[in-house]
């Protein structure tokens, strides 16, 4: 797999210049992140990025991610112009020479943790999740602050977005879901991108909110309602690993050529709704990650992959799940893998 990591432009204290010094990282995960949902993106802010990641010596792999607006998700009457919008920006990315688009359908939130920086036993910090203290507190301003969405609604329009998702259940969600693939998956393949579908985190209901990206069950469903290559998916091993009736090899098994980017970290599961991140080196997992980046090496050996979030060390500071230290570890974990492989296949 081609060996990229994640970064969030200018603003980020991680430096692409740091990223390359990453042995063998040759790619970048990036969006623009300026932009606000909704609108579209413009070639000339593409064409920047692109060449910022260049001048490092990097190369714009993957979009991670073009935001689907909510109207989309809850299928009102604005939807059909945010997805001319989102299509707007899928061409701009397409025109840059990017052939690979994230994106996810959680609605109102993306990725949930309870606390974002849990003591563990070895004196790292880590992002962690407990069912119950999420359905304790008060969903507001200063509550459950997450790097992206905190800061992205006020209290106001909260309280409006989630008055609006009490009409659509899950059912509704996943027909909103079609909707937009019907839209946006020939144009995808028009342009010759890859779309992949990022995995609910947690992978399941959280705060009375849908979600459709969480099983075999819900991975198949998509896949299936427009079968086009160019629906696929981001096969995210931690938030599919958080819930243990989620077989990870046999997914990959069952759905390897549709698997267009790959996000690995490891997670150890305290109950069916708890969880603690924990290093990305196998054994420390509830997930045999090896076993499973082995795998997808071998059926997907070109996709994108990159270390997802990693844990606080050495005294690090900066944005939650995406410090540089444990990230360049979890990348040169993947790099052993993956030279395995390679190994193996090339010298029996
Ligand atoms: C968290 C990430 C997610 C992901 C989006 C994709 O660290 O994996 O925020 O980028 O869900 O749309």
């Amino acid at each position: 797999m081609e060996l990229t990591m994640r970064w969030f432009g200018p603003a980020d204290p991680v430096k692409l210049w740091q990223l390359r010094q990453v042995p063998n990282l040759s790619g970048v995960v990036t969006a623009l992140h300026d932009i606000v949902p909704g609108e579209p993106w413009t070639s000339q802010a593409m064409q920047a990025l692109r060449s910022v990641v260049e001048a490092a010596g990097l190369r714009l792999s993957v979009i991670e991610s073009i935001p689907v607006h909510e109207d989309i998700k809850l299928g009102n009457a604005r939807r059909d112009e945010r997805i001319q919008a989102w299509l707007e920006s899928l061409r701009v990315v397409a025109a840059a020479g990017v052939q690979t688009v994230c994106y996810n359908f959680m609605p109102v939130f993306d990725w949930i943790r309870t606390d974002l920086a849990h003591p563990q036993p070895d004196g790292s910090t880590s992002l962690v999740f407990r069912q119950a203290e999420v359905e304790r507190r008060q969903i507001g301003v200063g509550e459950l602050s997450l790097p992206g969405w905190a800061e992205a609604y006020t209290p106001a329009e909260l309280a409006d977005l989630r008055a609006a998702y009490a009409e659509v259940d899950a059912a509704a969600l996943r027909q909103n879901l079609v909707y937009f693939l019907r839209a946006v998956v020939p144009e995808a393949a028009r342009l010759g991108v890859k779309l992949a579908i990022h995995p609910d985190d947690p992978p399941w209901p959280v705060l009375g909110l849908p979600r459709v990206v969480s099983t075999t069950e819900d991975l198949r469903f998509i896949l299936e309602a427009v079968p086009n290559e160019h629906n696929g998916l981001t096969f995210c091993l931690g938030s599919l690993g958080a819930r243990p009736d989620n077989d990870l090899l046999a997914m990959v098994e069952a759905f390897a050529p549709r698997i267009h980017f790959v996000h690995a970290r490891n997670v150890k599961r305290l109950s069916d709704r708890d969880f603690d991140e924990v290093p990305h080196v196998s054994h420390f997992g509830s997930t045999n990650l090896a076993r499973v980046v082995l795998r997808l090496e071998e059926l997907r050996p070109r996709v994108p992959v990159r270390p997802d979030h990693g844990r606080m060390i050495w005294g690090e500071t900066g944005r939650p799940g995406y410090g540089l230290y444990d990230r360049a570890l979890g990348a040169m974990y993947l790099q052993g893998l993956i030279d395995a492989m390679r190994e193996r296949r090339q010298h029996g």
